[in-house]
């Protein structure tokens, strides 16, 4: 019995020391421990043995179950270690691998432009004002000293909503300057109004039947052609550079009087005509004008005490010219290999 008691350890330890992981240590420990184990058969002939010899074996017993138990014990901590290793191992990231590049997009021209312009506007203490598209005729013209029956309310040019021409795609953004003028009925206003716009326009290379607008309004005790030009003046600076040179035409608007065009001397060749400016030596950039009484008393405004001016931008001629973009309908057309360039 001796014999086989340390027969049992010896086969035990190199057993376990073989074991390639957890499962084999358990198939193991019930082999050699358990109730079936090698180790209860050998102790349940310990009846047949003698008194003197049955204390000795037992303590051999006891030996061999410690030793197994204890070895058991020590590869199981040993396993656990090299499991974990090599799930380590089998985890690891190499932060040497180049990443998947990230495509970054960027600002579409059209908002470039106009987050200059709001800028500039915005360090003239305007604030900016946005609204609906979809508008009353009463605001786009009636309110705006343009009459039913004006040329400018035609079917022809405006995209009417309602069969009685009352509900319309806003022509300009004025109707929200309207809208500021109701609201605020004690000046000073100082608001600018940029947005979308619709004319019946065919599409071609100046044309859009959608298009941007940046409008402007400045309403005062005291305000006079003056500050018209002053503002327009620092506003053409900040664009063009401060040798810029600005002119104002006499034009006709219905909503404002007297009216004006600004153009700005072609920064190409100085007024001596090129393709840039199309042999003009002047580039137009907007219209504007002191705003008429009839406006003003429309709005609920006393134009014996208050005036002020307005003027209108379009927004795609500044970012054509800004960016040197030859024609209106790429802006629209938004193909990446255009707007990469910006
Ligand atoms: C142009 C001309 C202009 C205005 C817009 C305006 C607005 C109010 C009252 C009076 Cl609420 N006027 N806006 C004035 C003059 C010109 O736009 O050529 N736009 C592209």
């Amino acid at each position: 019995m001796k014999e086989m008691l340390e027969q049992i350890r010896v086969r035990a330890l190199d057993a376990l020391d073989a074991a390639q992981d957890s499962n084999e240590l358990e198939a193991l420990r019930v082999q050699l421990l358990g109730k079936k184990g090698e180790l209860t058969a050998v102790l349940k002939q310990m009846g047949g043995l003698s008194a003197e010899e049955r204390p000795v074996m037992g303590q051999l017993a006891n030996n061999v179950r410690a030793d197994i138990e204890k070895k058991l014990e020590a590869r199981k901590v040993e396993l656990k270690a090299k499991a974990l290793e090599e799930k380590l191992k089998a985890e690891a990231i190499d932060i040497t691998i180049p990443g998947d590049p990230v495509s970054l997009g960027h600002k579409h021209p059209m908002n470039k432009a106009l987050d200059e312009a709001k800028e500039i506007f915005i360090g003239m203490g305007f604030q900016i004002l946005e609204g609906p598209e979809v508008e009353l005729a009463e605001y786009n013209f009636t309110k705006l000293n343009t009459e039913e029956g004006h040329p400018a309310r035609d079917r022809s040019d405006t995209f009417y909503i309602t069969d009685d021409d009352s509900v319309l795609l806003r022509t300009q953004t004025s109707p929200m300057q309207i809208r500021a003028m109701e609201a605020i009925k004690n000046p000073p206003i100082r608001v600018l109004a940029p947005g979308r716009v619709y004319r019946k326009d065919e599409v071609d290379a100046t044309h859009s039947p959608m298009f941007h607008q940046i409008e402007g309004l400045v309403i005062d005790k005291g305000i006079t052609m003056a500050d018209l030009k002053g503002t327009l003046v620092t506003l053409v600076k900040s664009l063009y550079g401060e040798d810029a040179v600005t002119r104002f035409r006499p034009h006709h608007f219905p909503f404002t009087e007297p009216s004006c065009e600004v153009d700005v001397q072609c920064f190409k060749c100085h007024g001596a005509g090129c393709p840039t400016c199309k042999g003009e030596g002047w580039i137009e950039l907007l219209g504007a004008g002191m705003v008429h009484p009839k406006v003003l008393e429309n709005c609920g405004i006393d134009p014996e005490v208050y005036s002020g001016f307005a003027f209108g931008i379009g927004l795609e001629r500044m970012a054509m010219r800004r960016f040197r973009i030859s024609d209106l309908r790429l802006i629209f057309e938004n193909d990446v290999r255009f707007l990469e360039q910006f």
